[in-house]
């Protein structure tokens, strides 16, 4: 081929940012969400393409960041339990996307200086490293540069995280200087949440830190301009697992799987909203697809955006397994319109005593005070029963918050039916090495946050009570002040 074509060719690549938000239902404005403004998103929404269905393959950060970087269901390549398999390499044939982008020629670039801690996070269940070369077998570096995309990287991909959403002790301080903090009176709690200053205050601090992440998105959007790459550059806007509240990250319903998904630039049609299926790992193929990049077989998904023909779902599968000292295994199938859970460890509640959900829910223990004293609505006490019933079938149209279980009702019976065989055609095409180890699991040990509840209950019990009666609080700062650092580490 002509050096002169290829060149051509090579400068038709559109230039693409991923940005990844941390712990996000679609509470955005511009879904509707009561009581916070985002007027960046709501621009990228109204230029660009909105999505109303878009869903995480598991509700927890590290196997859903994987599923994304690999393209495929973490479950397929052992990568489903959190934090698991850090020195293993991928097994063949699986590759993160990037390395797939750089053959296509791209610059792959991690983070951006433009927002809070720099967007670096990766967070995958596998052996990695942030920069270097990749082979798979003795280099594991993902991306070629980090924080700044500038137009001689082109063609580019930028993957930025933003954590400002992620539980951490940043939160009280960004509601505190936000010069528009959500008025408690002006949000709006879901049925399952009880309501009281201390569950309206955390919400609302929630909603801070999506304003404060929308600005930085405007941020980024403006460095675009500045630097003449808007109209050569697309920008995906998703959620990397569900909301961090109860029935959310960690969770197969709703709120933790389905998350905002907002699409703009070239070659997308301004002001579409689109009710269909999506899952994350159709991302992942549709950025190798316009990248002209190769596509592997094993991708589970299919170009959503920016093509003629875009490929939605029939469903979404999704998987919950292990989770910090937690052993869990769910799976979901969620259709248009019903939504199926298959617990496998029913006698493992929702409201467990795990430590991360302990030092970060204010509401677990408002709601765990009212339970007490018998003061939780039949909604609010959904999240507080014994057990997890061992399935659950919800109509998403006439129950979106997926109060009313069906799974029993007759009425429902060959809709139970049909929701089984599809999660049964799943594991017939698919892998699940995550029921492959089922009973036969090791959740962590000795973990932090564990070593750091037990200290405080001991050490500091005014403070234990203050976090008990439902204050948001600075828990990572804990870790220091007490004094839990493990011997020889
Ligand atoms: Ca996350």
């Amino acid at each position: 081929m002509a050096a002169g074509l290829v060149q051509a060719s090579e400068l038709q690549k559109p230039n693409m940012i991923w940005i990844m938000t941390e712990d996000i239902a679609p509470d955005l404005e511009c879904y509707g969400m009561a009581g916070v403004k985002t007027p960046n998103l709501n621009k990228m929404a109204k230029e660009g393409m909105l999505f109303t269905r878009a869903y995480c393959a598991n509700p927890i950060c590290s196997p859903s960041r994987s599923s994304m970087m690999v393209g495929a269901h973490q479950t397929t390549f052992n990568a489903q339990h959190h934090r698991s398999n850090r020195d293993t390499p991928l097994p063949a044939p699986y590759k993160p996307i990037t390395s797939y982008l750089r053959d296509a020629g791209y610059t792959c670039i991690l983070g951006s200086d433009l927002v809070m801690k720099q967007g670096r996070k990766i967070d995958c269940n596998f052996k990695y490293k942030d920069t270097g070369p990749y082979d798979g077998v003795k280099n594991f570096g993902i991306f070629d540069k980090l924080d700044t995309f500038t137009p001689a990287d082109q063609p580019f991909f930028n993957q930025i995280q933003t954590v400002v959403t992620h539980r951490g002790d940043w939160w009280n301080g960004v509601r505190a200087a936000s010069k528009h903090p959500v008025p408690l009176d002006a949000i709006k709690l879901p049925p399952f949440m009880a309501d009281t200053p201390e569950i309206r205050y955390d919400w609302a601090t929630y909603l801070d830190t999506i304003e404060y992440m929308d600005d930085e998105v405007g941020q980024i959007m403006q460095r675009l301009k500045d630097q003449g790459l808007d109209k050569n550059t697309i920008v995906v806007f998703v959620g990397d697992n569900g909301r961090c509240n109860l029935r959310g990250k960690g969770y197969l319903q709703e709120p933790g799987i389905h998350v905002p998904m907002i699409v703009w630039g070239p070659g997308i049609k301004a002001g579409t909203v689109v009710d269909e299926l999506v899952c994350m790992t159709d991302i992942s193929a549709t950025i190798l697809k316009l990248a002209g990049a190769h596509m592997p077989d094993y991708l589970d998904g299919h170009p959503v955006f920016g093509v003629e023909n875009p490929q939605y779902r029939e469903y979404v599968r999704s998987a919950r397994d292990i989770w910090d000292e937690i052993d869990e295994c769910s799976r979901s199938i969620t259709t248009k319109k019903f939504s199926y859970i298959k617990n496998h460890m029913p006698e493992v509640p929702w409201n467990t005593t795990q430590a991360y959900l302990e030092l970060n829910r204010p509401a677990l223990h408002v709601m765990r005070r009212l339970k007490a004293e018998g003061k939780l609505s039949d909604a609010e006490m959904t999240f507080f029963l014994d057990e997890k019933p061992s399935e659950e079938l919800y109509d998403l149209n006439k129950d979106p918050n997926q109060m009313v279980n069906l799974a029993a009702n007759p009425e429902y019976a060959e809709t139970l039916k049909k929701m089984r065989a599809l999660e049964k055609q799943w594991q017939a095409e698919n892998n699940d090495m995550g029921l492959a180890d089922l009973g036969n699991r090791h959740p962590e040990e000795g973990l932090g946050a564990v070593l750091v509840r037990e200290a405080v209950k001991e050490k500091a019990p005014d403070v234990w009570a203050r976090l008990e009666a439902g204050e948001l609080m600075e828990t990572q700062s804990w870790k220091k002040k007490y004094g839990t650092k493990k011997k020889g580490k």
